[in-house]
């Protein structure tokens, strides 16, 4: 019996120990066999032996529990320092992902009107004649139709080559008052030192009923916004023209290069033309059914803001996906 007892403490792994039992307690095991010779014994040494028996059974049994308990602890562990991950592998050996610095202008950007209140509107990237120029006040003659500037597709339809048409969505299934802006991915026919086919415009638009908007509201909005994105600038606004805006202007920054003394980014000019505004042209109102509002509209590249932000002389920069310009907007 001492035997068998040292045997179980003697095995060094799950299944040895299995199979000693097996051997012992099993159907054919060694113990059991002994079993079967009770039914050759006389009543009082059957009685005996089976005391007997039973209590090597036990003691067997108890034996082999507590071993297997042992083993079993000590098979689960090294199970786990084996499948275990080492996290530190990953801290060490990757690298964290971060915004591009188009993505991180947009979200400031959108930071700024979201905390006035403004909604988010999105909209369809390939769009029709109607809601891309007709509904904006464009003219059946106006350079930016012409297949030049404009990517059609064989059935006339047309890759966006602005946010406006959101603009228009939005007034076609809403009632004033409205206060958007409307972020994305924008395309024209251009590519040179500082055009891309695609690039990223954010719109705003403010429409209210009557007559309350003005454009005091529009530059004091603007103003506000354009020294919460590059510090404390200056801002000025000059006359221009925008067929869906009257009256309309372009909005320049003093340089943030050269603080507006004169360099080769702001020609020596210093200033930096950074967007476009204007008083919503009433004839867009005609083509969304809205009679008796005002409002402003804004609208801005956000390639040439991250620019401007991070000082990267070069638009291409921004598309080639290159590692050494990235890392650095971690
Ligand atoms: C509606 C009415 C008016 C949006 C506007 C501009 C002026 C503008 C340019 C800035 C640089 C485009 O990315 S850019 O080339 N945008 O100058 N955008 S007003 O006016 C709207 C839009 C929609 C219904």
């Amino acid at each position: 019996m001492q035997q068998l007892i040292n045997q179980i403490h003697l095995c060094k792994n799950l299944s040895d120990l299995e199979n000693l039992k097996i051997s012992i307690l099993g159907k054919k095991g060694s113990l059991t066999s002994e079993f079967s010779k009770l039914k050759d014994l006389k009543d009082e040494e059957k009685k005996e032996f089976a005391a007997k028996l039973n209590e090597q059974k036990e003691q067997l049994t108890h034996a082999f529990n507590l071993k297997f308990k042992e083993l079993n602890e000590k098979f689960l562990d090294e199970k786990m320092k084996q499948d275990a991950m080492n996290f530190y592998y990953f801290d060490e050996n990757s690298k964290a992902g971060a915004l591009h610095p188009v993505m991180s202008t947009m979200d400031k950007i959108i930071d700024y009107f979201v905390s006035l209140n403004f909604s988010i509107e999105k909209g369809p990237l390939i769009e029709d004649d109607f809601h891309n120029f007709e509904a904006l006040n464009l003219p059946k003659s106006h350079p930016a139709r012409d297949m030049q500037d404009t990517f059609y597709f064989e059935d006339k339809r047309l890759l966006r080559t602005h946010t406006s048409p959101v603009q228009i969505r939005t007034m076609l299934t809403q009632k004033p008052p409205i206060r958007m802006i409307t972020p994305g991915a924008v395309f024209r026919r251009d590519f040179d030192l500082t055009h891309t086919p695609m690039f990223h415009q954010v719109e705003g638009l403010v429409v209210e009923e009557g007559q309350k908007v003005s454009f005091a509201n529009l530059k004091s909005i603007l103003e506000d916004f354009l020294r919460y994105m590059f510090g404390n600038v200056k801002v000025r606004f000059r006359p221009s023209f925008f067929p869906f805006t009257e009256p309309s202007a372009e909005v320049d920054i003093s340089c943030v290069f050269c603080k507006g003394c004169g360099c080769r980014v702001c020609k020596q000019t210093g200033w930096l033309e950074v967007l476009g505004c204007g008083i919503v042209d009433p004839n867009v109102y005609k083509f969304v059914g809205y009679s008796n509002v005002s409002g402003y509209a804004f609208g801005l590249g956000v390639e040439r803001f991250a620019m401007l932000l991070h000082q990267i002389p070069d638009l291409r920069s921004l598309f080639e996906g290159d590692l050494r310009l990235l890392e650095q907007f971690r």
